[in-house]
């Protein structure tokens, strides 16, 4: 019987929730990335390696790579480009070499995820993640009054946006651009406003097919590396999963991931399937989506978001909200299964909670929500596996 490998992000060394914290919480594996290699830059074998040391000696292993981040001039085709795809494929082979055989990365241009509300109180005292759509229009529209977007919005937006805005006082206004722009923890990129707007102005002229087309490029030079190596290269999906502020996004469905293996065909262009940022639309099937893309999700992230008719998201209970754990969870032990293998999973963004409510965290891992979301995921798993596949 095969069960998922059960997996944890971790920062570094500065992490508030340690790797002994970690292997208390009974995951086994490690999410990791070098934070501190610049963007485009080879990871150098003893790097890797000196972290693999580290997670070691605590009892764990580090499995997967989140993220190898692709620099915005591959996103873009320009200026060095070239070198960058080059440093790509050897971060590849260092990894490989290493034995890190699943790296993770993701094609949204300019931001990673994006949240307007790193804290909202939720019934029970704990914080969540939230995007409130009218903060966000009102942030688009008046804080950072980007160029064009008031022909984007319709009449009742903009009129919801202008109250959201005059409800603002300075401290929220600043509040939010910090949420928005400065860089949320894995984003590896932070933007001052005037920053921010210049890196929008370099896809003035991209639209999302020509960004496919980038995505596309940059697999066919980086697939077969990673084929030789058996590396598994899987994208993360787009979160929110549509475009925004005028940016093309290219991984927010289904049909999208169909689209780049139709390209790419090759056995490493994998999927990390993240049922947050793919549940945020309601015309996403997951368990649908992990039974057709099975062969090629080479690891999972686990959590849950509510939406609502107004077009704000919150991160819910890793087992409630509109993502039906159950499904998904059975749709994936069935992959495993059927490939005769443990597939990588974490559980995603925790609710700050208890004890962590009183000191820093990285704002969607702390670590107490997550242990609450690993407890309860694994349980579920261990429910299906033995009740479906125990002989
Ligand atoms: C957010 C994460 C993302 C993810 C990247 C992958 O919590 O899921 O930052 O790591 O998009 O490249």
């Amino acid at each position: 019987m095969y069960l998922c490998k059960q997996s944890w992000r971790w920062y570094g060394p500065n992490d508030p929730v340690s790797l002994s914290n970690i292997r208390q919480a009974g995951a086994t594996d490690i999410v990791h990335a070098l934070h501190h290699i610049p963007n485009g830059q080879v990871w150098p074998v003893e790097e890797i390696r000196a972290r693999q040391q580290l997670i070691a000696e605590a009892g764990l292993v580090w499995s997967v790579v989140e993220s190898v981040p692709v620099h915005e001039h591959i996103k873009t085709r320009t200026g060095d480009f070239r070198q960058y795809v080059d440093n790509y494929k050897q971060s590849i082979r260092n990894l490989s070499a290493c034995g890190i055989k699943v790296v993770t990365y993701n094609f949204m241009p300019v931001l990673d995820w994006t949240r307007t509300n790193l804290a909202y109180t939720v019934e029970d005292g704990s914080k969540a993640l939230r995007f409130e759509r009218a903060a966000f229009l009102a942030f688009d529209l008046f804080i950072l009054k980007r160029p064009g977007a008031e022909t984007e919005y319709s009449e009742a937006e903009k009129a919801i946006a202008r109250a959201r805005y005059e409800r603002m006082d300075d401290a929220e206004k600043e509040l939010i651009t910090r949420n928005m722009i400065a860089g949320l923890p894995g984003a590896e990129e932070s933007f001052t406003l005037e920053q921010f707007r210049c890196e929008l102005e370099r896809y003035a002229g991209i639209d999302a097919e020509t960004l496919r087309g980038n995505l596309i490029a940059f697999l066919k030079e980086v697939c077969p590396v990673a084929d030789e190596e058996g590396v598994e290269l899987v994208i993360h999906p787009d979160d929110p999963p549509y475009p925004i502020l005028g940016l093309p996004r290219i991984l927010s469905t289904a049909e999208d991931f169909r689209k780049l293996i139709a390209a790419v065909p090759n056995a490493s262009n994998g999927l990390c399937l993240c049922t947050g940022s793919f549940g945020v639309r309601a015309d996403n099937d997951l368990p649908a989506m992990m039974r057709e893309f099975g062969d090629r999700v080479g690891f999972v992230h686990l959590r849950s978001t509510r939406r609502d008719a107004e077009g704000n998201f919150q991160e819910d209970n890793h087992l409630e909200g509109d993502v039906p754990m159950y499904e998904v969870m059975k749709a994936f032990l069935e992959i495993q299964q059927k490939q005769g293998r443990s597939i990588p999973m974490r559980p995603d963004h925790g609710h700050q909670m208890c004890d962590d409510l009183n000191r820093r965290s990285n704002p969607g891992y702390s670590c107490y929500g997550r242990m609450r979301g690993l407890a309860e995921l694994r349980g579920l798993e261990l429910g299906i596996a033995r009740s479906l596949f125990e002989k």
